[in-house]
């Protein structure tokens, strides 16, 4: 085998991970009652330890901040206590882990909402996509737009998720800013038509996302947070006038902070990789720690970008679904399994728990 970079140990902030393999927030929809991530869930990630890096499935920071079935919550005592059993499988089998920190505004359905409430948004446009609310797919429902004094317990909600999220013995956090939620919301100029300071232009439509890093890199240091962006991603409706604009300007004030990562969807995400031009690269000379690439990648994609400099860690998602001991199929050249998609989302151990790592010598 000839040595490649990519299973060499990288230095992330004071973290040494063992390979530059990051496992993408996937979302599974198995939480148990109180949205408390149950035991398969430590079985589950603790599988996929040999990642240099696990970044969580997306976990809200409120009850208003859901937007999927049985997703997993970092608000509540219980909660926490069942993400510790997650940390500890990880950090026993020497992995490292990030918690996701996830309010889905207008991607989001009344039924999950308290006392039947309308999910809320920049401004009161409804996104067109469609979410999974009592085991069926359906529409989501038309948001309220969110007062501006509501907007501090908004960045208070994400800075108290961070907090619960290192109590509960996470490495750091990554803050969603992609796929058309929350924060995305109110960076791009089709879901937000605010007039006061949080919309208009592009410093306005940041500010929200820059609140809430600049809250959770006071609360618990900027060496254990990184954030996800997707800057021409359409992923539950959004789009935008400027994105180039738009993220340059995130991106330079995110470099301010000092976040230990930026974590950026190329292209539409789970999609094409071309599906707007952008320059990445923009983002990655305007940011000196790690740059996580993601979507689409394999093996030789990862490898040359490394090679070109490009990225510093490679985010694969749904190879790690069936893959539990991905790193080492990768590195050993070994063929990859499929998923079920019938599993992916919600359910128990089937399509979660119960795909094989690689058989060989010395292996069960
Ligand atoms: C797939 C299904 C539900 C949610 C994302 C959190 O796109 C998600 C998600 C993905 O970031």
């Amino acid at each position: 085998m000839t040595s490649n970079a990519l299973f060499e140990p990288y230095t992330l902030g004071s973290l040494t991970l063992a390979n530059r393999i990051v496992m993408a927030p996937l979302t599974r929809n198995r939480a148990g009652p109180g949205f408390v991530p149950g035991d398969l869930a430590a079985e589950y990630y603790g599988q996929r330890a040999s990642a240099g890096l696990i970044i969580s499935e997306a976990t809200q920071i409120s009850r208003q901040g859901q937007g999927y079935q049985d997703t997993p919550g970092i608000y509540t005592q219980e909660q926490v206590d069942g993400w510790r059993k997650v940390t500890k499988a990880v950090h026993d089998k020497g992995g490292r882990i990030f918690l996701q920190l996830w309010h889905v505004g207008r991607v989001s359905h009344v039924d999950l909402q308290q006392d039947g409430a309308a999910p809320v948004a920049p401004s009161a446009i409804r996104a067109d996509t469609r979410t999974f609310v009592n085991n069926g797919f359906v529409d989501v429902s038309q948001p309220r737009a969110l007062e501006r004094d509501e907007l501090p317990g908004i960045v208070d909600d994400f800075r108290q998720a961070a907090a619960n999220a290192i109590a509960a013995g996470f490495d750091g956090v990554e803050i969603h800013g992609a796929n058309g939620y929350l924060l995305d919301q109110f960076a791009r100029d089709d879901a937000n038509i605010r007039t006061d300071d949080y919309g208009g232009s592009v410093e306005n439509r940041a500010r929200l996302m820059l609140e809430v890093a600049a809250a959770v890199v006071k609360e618990i240091g900027a060496g254990r947070t990184g954030i996800r962006i997707s800057p021409v991603s359409p992923a539950n409706g959004v789009s935008s006038s400027d994105p180039q604009a738009q993220f340059d300007h995130i991106v330079d004030r995110l470099d301010a902070l000092g976040i230990v990562y930026i974590h950026v969807v190329e292209g539409a995400t789970g999609g094409p990789r071309d599906a707007a031009s952008f320059d990445f690269g923009s983002l990655r000379r305007r940011f000196k720690n790690a740059y996580i690439a993601n979507n689409g990648y394999d093996l030789d994609l990862a490898t040359s970008r490394l090679a070109e400099d490009k990225a510093d860690l490679f985010a694969f998602g749904r190879p790690f679904v069936a893959n539990p001991d991905l790193v080492e199929r990768l590195e050993t050249g070994a063929p990859l399994a499929e998923f079920d998609p019938a599993t992916l989302y919600g359910g128990g151990a089937g399509g979660y728990t119960d795909y094989p790592v690689m058989a060989g010598e010395g292996r069960p």
